[in-house]
């Protein structure tokens, strides 16, 4: 029976790319070859702004026999089972007036895998490669981060990859401003303990404006080492994915001037000791 092979050939690829813990919210299979429009995930939008999440798995279409929707580890969902010459596709991505760095929340347990980011097709204009560094685990997500040469405009936005890897999420940034270099954010960010207990420590993140002109929206992330869990956050909304984190701006300090900073404070508890996070931002 067609159906039963075809499943047989998915289990079969679990020890390169997937994890125990998965579950399947669908299953899509089909032969390689011509693009198979995919579900779309739950209402992919018909375009969407690259400077804000994007969800692996709400593509347009799916080139592969194996790839799934998975679940991740913060209780969303992910692509998982990919294999090498798969590709997937998301249509009308707005670049704007430019993006020059891609940043994907991905995991992975092999030695390395490239995420090609293309336009177009599969093997339409290569803007960059995201080598896939081992994250420790199929369901442990880490935010990797590529510079890519410069977009700018409405396009169809494919990634292709050359081996196994789970990815939940990804996003462009835009750097520099005037005299910028390709991927170097006008903004930077410091981070500082000022309370320390037991267990646990407050840390306060000030995010300064170093371009000439202004921003209206930021996104800092960060991987803690060992256990480290936020318990609490004010001035950004945060999601930890493992050792992960994704802050953005909340809806009051959104927008920093040139030369301008802003801050937002949280509360970390920890077993043994922490090592203070080197954070990004754009
Ligand atoms: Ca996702």
């Amino acid at each position: 029976m067609g159906v039963h092979s075809a499943v047989s050939g998915v289990i079969s690829t679990i020890y390169y790319s997937g994890r125990a813990e998965v579950y399947r919210n669908n299953l899509i299979i089909g032969p390689s070859g011509p693009q198979q429009p995919g579900p779309g995930g739950p209402g992919a939008p018909g375009s969407r702004s690259a400077f804000t999440n994007i969800e692996a798995e709400q593509y347009n279409q799916v080139n592969s026999s194996t790839i799934q929707t998975i679940g991740t580890a913060n209780g969303g969902s992910g692509l998982g089972y990919i294999e090498n010459g798969d590709y997937v596709t998301y249509s009308n991505i707005d670049f704007g007036s430019g993006a020059n760095r891609f940043t994907a929340l991905v995991a992975s347990d092999v030695p390395s895998t490239n995420i090609e980011i293309r336009l177009n097709g599969p093997y339409g204009t290569l803007l960059g490669t995201l080598q896939v560094d081992p994250t420790g685990g199929w369901n442990n997500y880490t935010n990797q981060s590529t510079t890519i040469n410069n977009v700018s405009g409405v396009h169809d936005l494919v990634l292709r990859f050359t081996g196994p890897v789970n990815i939940d999420s990804f996003v462009f940034g835009a750097g520099g401003g005037n005299g910028g270099q390709p991927g170097q954010s006008q903004l930077s960010a410091t981070v500082e303990e000022t309370v320390q207990w037991g267990g646990g420590a407050t840390l306060v993140v000030t995010i300064v404006n170093n371009g000439t002109t202004p921003v209206d929206d930021w996104t800092a992330s960060w991987n803690f080492a060992g256990n480290t869990r936020i318990t609490e956050c004010w001035g950004a909304q945060y999601i930890q994915s493992g050792s992960s984190v994704v802050a953005r701006n909340d809806n009051y300090n959104g927008r920093i001037e040139p030369g301008g900073s802003v801050y937002f404070v949280f509360n970390i508890s920890y077993s043994g000791s922490y090592i203070m996070p080197t954070i990004t931002v754009q």
